[in-house]
């Protein structure tokens, strides 16, 4: 709720009110007065952001009937499961927008919204799944750290408990590489092989330079983002480069050098062309990441529609046993759409 002083100054404007929450550092709330634009943002962020977590089910779950042992296995179904379930929130947080699920998978499967780019690129030996875990987690959490201040309360929320499962995930990564690389020479030429393939794409998770992002200066100026796109990929280079240096690998960057002057390493530029191909759905997998959600979806329907038809029993047994008009009890979609949440995703983690 709106709680600012100013906010709650007899006769502030909506939009007074709003301003007034966000300088004052507080939460917009789902029944806040709230600009359309800013609005439209957050869904745009917010479902970007759950598509991600879904379709980036996939790279690392090609790899889960081929996991080397069963607590390689166990460990990956794990962290795939944390996934779906960051989705969930995200879905559910999306919504307190006045957006439905539905709506924003079929825009998804028709691309109409984007999800993160680095999901278009092949997972091909189980090394990835380290790398996925220690850079892609790793840039993850970079980005999405600040995101738990967003001035948005259930996207901020829901970024609480996605940020701590992240840096499981990220140290998950972390030790399935050290283990490779205090195994055979072939392990640790898989590992320097994978970091010289997910190095650049994870850089490109941050965004286009701040010169090219349309969107930075106002999400900043409502508090949804807390950093530019520059920042954050600066934060996490810093962050890696020790962590590459420990590991005993190579980043692919003959460029990078330490900026004393800047207490910050100097690195080189991704390929900015890459970028916006991948965003515009000519990465190497973006045709069979979008076809595989949207034949998850297709398959899932009988259960959403078995769900629905069983919330409606319950809602008419319900009202009839109050005594209440079953149908204008069951009108509310709130309870049915959360079911459908809920059985779509274990459809996809049972593929
Ligand atoms: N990929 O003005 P900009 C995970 C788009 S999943 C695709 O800078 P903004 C995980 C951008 O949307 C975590 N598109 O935009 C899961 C915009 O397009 P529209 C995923 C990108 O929003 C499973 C246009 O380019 N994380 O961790 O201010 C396994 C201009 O960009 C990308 C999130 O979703 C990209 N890389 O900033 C393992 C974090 N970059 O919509 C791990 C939340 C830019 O105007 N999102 N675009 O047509 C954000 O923080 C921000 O949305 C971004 C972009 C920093 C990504």
């Amino acid at each position: 709720m709106v709680t600012a002083e100013v906010a709650e100054r007899p006769g502030a404007s909506p939009e007074e009110a709003f301003e007034a929450v966000i300088a004052a550092e507080q939460r917009i709330e789902p029944r806040d007065w709230m600009p359309d634009a800013y609005r439209a943002t957050l869904v745009r962020q917010i479902a970007q952001h759950a598509h991600s977590e879904i379709i980036g089910m996939q790279p690392e779950g090609n790899w889960l009937t081929r996991a080397p042992s069963l607590r390689r296995k166990a460990i990956l179904l794990a962290k795939a499961q944390d996934e779906a379930g960051h989705g969930l929130y995200l879905y559910a947080a999306a919504e307190t927008l006045g957006v439905d699920r539905a709506e924003l998978t079929e825009k998804l499967i028709s691309g109409r919204q984007k999800y993160s780019s680095i999901f278009n690129y092949p997972t091909l030996t189980f090394a990835d799944v380290g790398v996925i875990g220690w850079l892609v987690d790793g840039a993850a959490i970079c980005n999405q750290v600040p995101l738990c201040r967003c001035s948005y309360g259930p996207y901020a929320r829901a970024m609480v408990r996605i940020c701590k499962e992240e840096s499981f995930h990220q140290r998950q990564g972390y030790e399935l590489l050290m283990t490779l690389m205090r195994g055979t020479e072939a392990q640790r030429r898989m590992v320097q092989d994978a970091v010289d393939r997910w190095w650049w794409p994870s850089l490109m998770m941050f965004g286009p330079s701040d010169a090219a992002s349309p969107n930075t200066a106002r999400s900043m100026g409502w508090r949804i983002k807390r950093h530019t796109n520059d920042e954050l990929r600066q934060r996490f280079v810093d962050m890696t480069v020790p962590q590459a240096e420990h590991l005993g690998v190579t980043l692919p960057d003959p460029g990078m050098s330490w900026n004393e002057e800047r207490g910050s390493w100097d690195f080189g530029e991704p390929d900015w062309s890459e970028l916006t191909r991948v965003i515009q759905g000519q990465g190497p997998c973006n045709a069979q990441r979008v076809e595989r959600r949207r034949a998850a979806h297709e398959d899932g329907g009988w259960v959403r529609e078995a769900a629905t038809a069983y919330a409606e029993k319950r809602r008419a047994e319900a009202g009839a046993s109050t005594g209440t008009d079953a149908g204008t009890a069951g009108t509310g979609t709130g309870a049915a759409t959360k079911t459908d949440a809920g059985t779509e995703t274990e459809q996809e983690n049972g593929k």
